[in-house]
């Protein structure tokens, strides 16, 4: 089903990566274009999200946010469920299948996400701290434990639980946001599974849109 009110999304106006594809409006632009449904995307700054206007989409003042019609969500899991429900691409129509992506959609957010958020907070926020060596001994050694389970349970399987689903696109979205050390080579199955979902159309395509923000060049 593609809606036939187009959907806005906001992103930053001048996201810190550069157009890396870190910020969290990546993976909710990677689920429109997996479904094949068109977006606006409003780019907003750093004050501009804690004015009153975006708040009242978003409680906490970020991005990013969806708006449809008169829905507004804010939560890119929210976000990506919704955009996902009705969609055999992203969340299969077999109750126990989908309830499984469900499960590893909320595995990414809550399970894998934030010992990565610390990882990434400790390296990009701490490393004047005297105690920055011993904390990043600490977030490393439980991001790794995560990701060596998560690598035992992928094993030599192309996605998390059969076909790709919303699943995969959350946890490699989590995943990617390891991309800047060299943590993900140590998984190697990890590392393909990534590229793996790197190497999809939608995500070349909501990649490149990200990156047009930042380079003000549009994609081809
Ligand atoms: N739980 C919320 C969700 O999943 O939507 C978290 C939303 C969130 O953290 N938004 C961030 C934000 O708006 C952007 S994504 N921050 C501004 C603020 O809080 O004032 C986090 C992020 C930001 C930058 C990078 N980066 O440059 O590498 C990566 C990730």
């Amino acid at each position: 089903m593609t809606l036939t009110m187009t959907p806005t999304i906001t992103a930053f106006e001048q996201s810190p990566d550069g157009g890396k594809g870190l910020a969290r409006d990546m993976r909710v632009r990677w689920a429109l274009e997996e479904v094949g449904q068109p977006y606006n995307v409003r780019l907003v700054s750093f004050s501009e999200m804690k004015q009153p206007a975006h708040r009242a989409l978003h409680p906490f003042g970020q991005i990013p946010t969806y708006e449809s019609g008169d829905l507004a969500l804010f939560e890119s899991g929210a976000i990506v469920f919704h955009i996902a429900q009705g969609h055999t691409r992203l969340l299969p129509d077999d109750a126990n299948s989908r309830a499984r992506a469900i499960t590893w959609m909320f595995a990414a957010l809550n399970t894998m996400e934030p010992p990565i958020v610390d990882w990434g907070i400790t390296t990009l926020l701490e490393r004047d701290q005297a105690w920055y060596e011993q904390r990043l001994r600490v977030v490393e050694g439980h991001t790794r434990n995560r990701l060596l389970e998560l690598s035992s349970h992928l094993g030599d399987a192309d996605w998390l639980d059969g076909a790709f689903s919303a699943g995969d696109l959350m946890m490699v979205s989590v995943l990617l946001r390891l991309k800047n050390s060299d943590m993900l080579f140590d998984y190697p199955n990890l590392s393909t599974y990534v590229a793996r979902a790197e190497a999809r159309p939608a995500f070349k395509r909501a990649f490149a849109a990200q990156l047009a923000v930042f380079t003000g060049k549009q994609p081809n």
